[in-house]
């Protein structure tokens, strides 16, 4: 074998969960990018938007849009709660409606927040090992309702792209809210 057919893959990193290598990206998201998407607005411009709500690491193998493919990320999001909401990522349906996904735990607890295209919303939790299979045309986001970072894997086809638009307007019919202590899908 010749040294130019030898690749470096991307590595997981077992001990704080990164995944790193030179193909791989790494996206912050601010919690000022999350504007409009909590229930409380006063409590949320009280906070610092400067402040990083979660970060993702991806490894894209071929060109965003290429059908048959596979794209695979890493997301770290941090606890905290904007009134009694728990920090979430966006959240989105996919562009190209029918593409699943799968997401599974890694460290910390979570929510994993399902809408299907009717409204209908539903919750699984997400922990160490938790396995999660998002259908087609399902708008998914995720809760941190622990004290501790979440960390959870994905796997995704690589032409489902990210509607985040209709999040913005029109948001999940539920949240993960803290209630006497507790996370409750309200
Ligand atoms: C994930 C998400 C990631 C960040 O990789 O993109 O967790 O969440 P938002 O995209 O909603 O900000 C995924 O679902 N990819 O399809
Ligand atoms: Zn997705």
């Amino acid at each position: 074998m010749n040294k130019e057919s030898i690749k470096i893959n991307p590595q997981i990193i077992f001990t704080n969960g990164q995944l790193n290598g030179p193909d791989v990206i790494h996206k912050k998201k601010y919690l000022s990018q999350l504007n409009g998407l909590f229930e409380d607005a006063a409590a949320f411009k009280e906070m610092a938007g400067d402040q990083i709500a979660y970060e993702v690491d991806a490894w894209c193998p071929v060109t965003e849009g290429t059908e048959g493919g596979l794209f695979f990320g890493l997301t770290h999001l941090y606890p905290g709660t904007v009134g009694d909401e728990y920090f979430m990522t966006h959240g989105h349906f996919h562009e190209m409606e029918n593409r699943a996904e799968y997401y599974w735990g890694i460290e910390g607890e979570g929510m994993l927040v399902l809408m299907d295209k009717e409204g209908n919303t539903r919750g699984e939790t997400m922990f160490p090992g938790s396995l999660h299979y998002i259908p087609g045309f399902t708008a998914h986001r995720v809760a941190n309702i622990g004290n501790g970072i979440l960390r959870f894997g994905a796997c995704w086809p690589s032409d489902a792209g990210h509607n985040y638009e209709t999040i913005n307007t029109e948001g999940f019919s539920k949240r993960v809210k803290k209630i006497d202590n507790k996370a409750l899908l309200v």
